[in-house]
């Protein structure tokens, strides 16, 4: 008896570790990613043209990082791809000079030597003393640019990296599952404006959180009274988090409702007391909303709905 007991309970342990915590048996990162088998990971092409910081900056809000081939294999299958499917003729690749002008490093630290660094003839030229981002061609060839300028790139994910949050059915581990609300919440410990904010949801495949009952209310207060926040310095606003609604002819969430329709609208004591300048929503600690400036630098959380059905439905493709 007591060792079947122990085996049940050795079964239950196993079962829930490998529930949080297993590696995907299928390979799936995200529906705007694509597998490619021989490098082991998963790549999206961005076609919205954006600077190089701002590049990197999206590859890692998804999770993944501003691709850089690791060698001639991985060029030659990731330029295939980029080949058969888009038109364009250079790429923002994640090499720059962060610390050292022409001294040339990936986005995680290595020399480009060690990775791949097949040049264009003349380059790297440092041309105008203002390059220090790199493209590379369809070609494969590599050359220094202007870091302001704007190219399309490419997010990679690699299996090995790759982390399931089961619960949230998401690649993101930092999504705590409520069961009551049947959904999935992070609270961002990092700072930002509401359009930031806003802007890192949606690359979670979240939206910045709405509240739709007292329930919801009850839990994004505990979810912030235990994120640990308070040791944090810096330059931004304590006391209220960023949530998704504003203030756009009248207080609607940013599913277009109004507050009284999608379910809560508790505002704190006084508030909205803004006018003109406080067009954002936002939830005190204690849960109550609150109006606020849309460019303040605050916490907020996202929320995620899981979305089975249709991960099933790509899993399965
Ligand atoms: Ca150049
Ligand atoms: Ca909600
Ligand atoms: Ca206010």
């Amino acid at each position: 008896m007591i060792t079947h007991n122990r085996l049940f309970v050795i079964f239950i342990l196993q079962y829930f570790a490998q529930l949080t915590y297993s590696q995907p048996s299928l390979k799936f990162f995200r529906k705007d990613y694509v597998y490619l088998e021989e490098p082991k990971a998963f790549y999206k092409i961005h076609t919205l043209h954006k600077s190089w910081n701002d590049a990197k900056e999206k590859c890692d809000m998804e999770g993944a990082q501003l691709f850089y081939p690791d060698d001639d294999d991985e060029a030659i299958a990731v330029i295939a791809h980029w080949n058969s499917t888009q038109p364009f003729s250079w790429i923002f690749i994640g090499v720059s000079t962060p610390n050292v002008k022409e001294v040339f490093e990936t986005v995680d630290g290595f020399p480009v030597a060690e990775v791949y660094d097949r040049w264009g003839p003349g380059e790297p030229n440092d041309a105008g003393g203002i390059e220090g981002c790199v493209v590379m061609r369809r070609d494969g060839t590599l050359n220094d640019d202007n870091c302001a300028k704007k190219f399309p790139f490419i997010c990679k994910k690699t299996l090995e990296s790759l982390e399931w949050n089961n619960y949230c059915n998401i690649p993101d581990m930092a999504y705590e599952f409520n069961e009551k609300l049947g959904k999935c919440y992070k609270f961002h410990l990092n700072p930002m404006n509401w359009t930031d904010a806003y802007k890192v949801c949606d690359s979670e495949q979240s939206y910045l959180a709405i509240i739709n009952d007292d329930k919801e209310a009850e839990y994004m207060t505990n979810l912030t009274s235990r994120a640990p926040k308070d040791k944090l310095e810096g330059n931004y606003l304590r006391g209220a988090v960023h949530l998704g609604f504003k203030n756009n002819k009248g207080w609607k969430t940013i599913k277009g409702m109004t507050l009284r329709d999608s379910g809560y609208s508790k505002w704190g004591g006084g508030q909205p007391d803004g006018g003109d300048k406080e067009l954002c929503g936002s939830m005190f600690y204690n849960g109550h909303l609150n109006d606020i400036s849309c460019g303040q630098n605050m916490f907020f959380i996202c929320e995620h709905e899981i979305d089975i059905l249709s991960t099933d439905y790509a899993l399965r493709k």
